[in-house]
């Protein structure tokens, strides 16, 4: 066995050294019990490291290689899983963050068959447990990955093949118990391949039917096991299918709508999915909420200059402020979190490498939320919305939405009295106020 510390290179426990601060290993905006809007700053942002891009992927890209050269990437079987374990614990121990998230594969031996599957993952449960025991970082979710093995190559709950639905439903069934025997709060169901590559190889209606029997049954499967975490579905639009399922936040509304699951399942939402999607990562925080289906949030960014899920760590502190803004002023995180999905560049090869990223992503979202906190508390946005709705508190706006018909509605206009005075949006102004406190 290596020793983890060489990996390390003498990095020790990240602090809080304050704005000020030069020090690259230090965060200056993410000091965890400081009290904003009457609450810690961990308990506000409940950050996780994930597993997959930050311990599992060794730097390949379609064009090329691995470039990481990670030791543990060395080993092989069960050896590999436990250095890697070791590795990403002391990774969660420095950065102090409450919380980490993984897929079945990702923790455990590789494996080619099912039953090898079944061995090598309970294999390396009690070794997680024992590490969650040692260091007290919890389990923000845990998912199946049913995507990457090249049987799943035509979809998992998707596929043409019944034989590949049941090696996903045996997945999923024992990641969530794991889940659950874990003290995860989440369970995440992302849907990689549940979509087509053409519309000339797929029947659309039989698969949304097969999505909806495994989605089915792993709630039926939550309750009878007692996992109290709602299920999370992660929307996406595209990448690897051309288009998958799940969309976006509103589409799912309508599917979960469909199958009588809005009890049960919430969305994941990811910034970098909300942009592949044509949509900005306010809207799709806004809309959850508004649908009461908010969950947790992978927290991430593309390249405007290309269209992929480049995963890069989410920096932008405008596009965060708004985000933050919506999830601060509808009470924050119930079970979710900031799931840092995102990953260093092929070129970042450092262990440094992994900690400014995670260092700088904790820390811009830290800002976020202070801007956030400053634009609420000051008020101007607040009494500038209250106000523009105010009317549908009154007479007339109660009226109209709870008792007249449309006959009624057009005789009252008809009788004349009714005279709309239109009124300035103020979109400069509030873009202002919000720069005011970014
Ligand atoms: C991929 C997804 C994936 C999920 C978990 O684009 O973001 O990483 O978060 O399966
Ligand atoms: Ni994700
Ligand atoms: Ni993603």
């Amino acid at each position: 066995m290596f020793d983890i510390t060489d990996f390390f290179d003498g990095i020790g426990k990240i602090t809080y050294e304050g704005p000020a601060s030069d020090n690259p290993l230090a965060y200056r905006f993410y000091d965890k019990d400081r009290v904003v809007l009457g609450k810690r700053m961990e308990d506000h942002l409940r950050p996780s490291v994930c597993y997959w891009h930050t311990f599992c992927w060794d730097g390949f890209d379609v064009f090329g290689a691995g470039t990481f050269n990670r030791p543990w990437q060395q080993l092989e079987g069960q050896a590999m899983a436990e250095a890697k374990l070791e590795i990403a614990f002391g990774f969660f121990e420095r950065l102090g963050w409450p919380y980490f998230a993984f897929h079945d594969v990702d923790v455990m031996a590789p494996a080619e068959t099912m039953v090898e599957h079944t061995e090598n993952f309970a294999r390396i449960l009690d070794p997680i447990a024992a590490q969650m025991q040692r260091t007290g970082v919890k389990l923000l979710w845990g998912t199946a990955n049913v995507f990457s093995h090249p049987r799943y190559m035509s979809g998992a709950a998707t596929n043409p093949d019944p034989e590949v639905f049941a090696c996903a439903a045996m997945q999923i069934k024992q990641a969530l118990e794991a889940t659950h025997r874990l003290g995860g709060e989440n369970y995440v169901l992302w849907g990689g391949r549940e979509g087509y590559d053409t519309l000339l190889n797929t029947d659309t209606g039989r698969e949304l039917e097969q999505l909806g029997r495994m989605l089915a049954l792993a709630v039926e499967h939550k309750h009878k096991i007692g996992f109290k975490g709602p299920l999370l579905i992660e929307p996406k639009p595209h990448e690897p299918t051309k288009h998958q399922y799940d969309r976006d936040t509103q589409t799912v509304y309508g599917f979960l709508k469909r199958l009588d699951l809005l009890e049960d399942v919430k969305v994941n939402i990811e910034t970098n999915h909300a942009t592949l999607a044509g949509n900005a990562m306010d809207h799709e925080i806004a809309m959850a909420f508004a649908h009461g289906i908010f969950g947790s949030v992978d927290a991430n960014r593309g390249d405007p200059q290309n269209g992929w899920d480049t995963d890069q760590f989410w920096m932008d502190p405008l596009d965060i402020t708004r985000s933050m803004l919506h999830i601060v002023k509808h009470g924050g995180f119930d079970t979710g979190g900031f799931n840092f999905d995102s990953k260093v560049r092929r070129q970042s090869i450092d262990a440094a490498d992994l900690f400014h990223g995670h260092i700088g992503g904790v820390d811009a979202l830290a800002r976020g939320l202070l801007s956030a906190a400053a634009i609420l508390e000051e008020g101007s946005y607040e009494r500038f919305l209250n106000d523009r709705y105010a009317d549908w508190e009154g007479e007339l706006g109660k009226w109209l939405l709870q008792e007249a018909s449309l006959e009624e509605i057009a005789s009252r206009v008809e009788a004349g009295g009714i005279d709309p005075k239109p009124r300035s949006g103020r979109q400069e102004w509030l873009e202002n106020v919000l720069n005011r406190f970014v």
